[in-house]
């Protein structure tokens, strides 16, 4: 069975947790420039996840996402790696992969794929590795059989909305303008309140509030992907900021606006 072929390849390729669903079903999506690396007569969307609960991590003033090596080259390397094989496999068909900057709504495709359910935080929740995972995924013009196979829903306790200090989550989708992670990434000038949520969340990138009171998470597996381990840096300073602003999550940001949050959270020197 094909699928059964690309399971194995991407398992080799480190990826344990992968789904299929068909590339009409994920439409319409999103108004990114990425939406021009779609191949033509796209079929079938891989789905794929990156664990990255690497431990309590206690004492940390980066979230938990920025603690490993930037994922989207760790992630867009082993992505990478199963569409080359995957077009030794299958020549003449087209494989394109993608993580986070993409035209597809990632949470949504993946519970579609039957990869997990879908959080009231908006998170993708895994039933072996929770919330804390990343997704990727491969668009290709190869005809995979599948049917979406969703999961269903979380638990619906609320917490994650109860626990975000701006009720960001109170209105049962993400209000970016209130989300914490959204302000630490937010370019340019922050008004007062803006200011205020940065010192309080004492976090430098992100935000983990809503992830971590799910109790999806309370036995979450660690992640299986070694590269995550290799370089974790729990707390940003502004001595180490200009290493660690080439190989964090938040490189694609200006150095200003990680100076900025570093000066609100009292670490800026
Ligand atoms: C923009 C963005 C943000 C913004 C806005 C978040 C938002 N949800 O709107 C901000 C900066 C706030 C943000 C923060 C974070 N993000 Co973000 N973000 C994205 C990004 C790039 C686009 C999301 C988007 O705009 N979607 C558009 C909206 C319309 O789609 P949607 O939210 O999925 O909702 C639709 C469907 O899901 C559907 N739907 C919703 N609920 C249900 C339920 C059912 C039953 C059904 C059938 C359908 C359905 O209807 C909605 C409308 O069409 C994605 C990558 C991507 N390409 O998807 C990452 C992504 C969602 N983020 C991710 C992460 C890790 C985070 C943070 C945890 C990082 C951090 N620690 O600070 C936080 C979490 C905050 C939070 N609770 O969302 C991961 C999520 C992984 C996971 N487990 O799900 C993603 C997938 C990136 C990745 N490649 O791994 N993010």
């Amino acid at each position: 069975m094909i699928s059964h072929r690309i399971r194995c390849i991407l398992r080799s390729r480190g990826v344990s947790q992968c789904g299929f669903c068909p590339f009409p079903d994920l439409l319409p999506l999103l108004e990114v420039r990425s939406r021009a690396r779609i191949p033509g007569g796209a079929r079938t969307v891989i789905f794929a996840l990156f664990p990255y609960y690497t431990g309590p991590l206690p004492h940390r003033n980066l979230s938990r996402y920025a603690v490993p090596d930037d994922y989207h080259a760790i992630a867009g390397g082993m992505l990478q790696s199963v569409c080359l094989a995957l077009e030794e496999l299958f020549p003449g068909e087209r494989f394109v992969w993608f993580v986070d900057s993409s035209p597809i709504r990632e949470v949504y495709g993946a519970y579609l794929s039957g990869l997990g359910w879908m959080g009231e935080n908006g998170q993708l929740i895994n039933p072996l590795f929770g919330s804390y995972v990343f997704i990727g995924e491969i668009v290709t013009t190869l005809s995979v059989p599948c049917h979406p196979q969703p999961m269903g829903r979380c638990l619906g306790c609320g917490l994650c909305r109860k626990s975000c200090p701006t009720g960001a989550l109170a209105s049962r989708r993400v209000e970016e303008a209130l989300c914490r992670s959204a302000i630490t990434q937010k370019k340019g000038e922050l008004s007062p309140w803006e200011e205020e949520q940065v010192r309080a969340g004492g976090l430098v990138w992100g935000c983990d509030l809503c992830n971590d009171v799910c109790p999806m998470n309370r036995r979450t597996l660690p992640s299986d992907i070694p590269q995550f381990y290799r370089t974790m840096d729990c707390r940003i300073t502004a001595e180490n900021l200009p290493l660690l602003r080439k190989r964090k999550a938040f490189c694609y940001r200006s150095r200003s606006v990680v100076e900025r949050n570093l000066r609100l959270t009292g670490e800026g020197g």
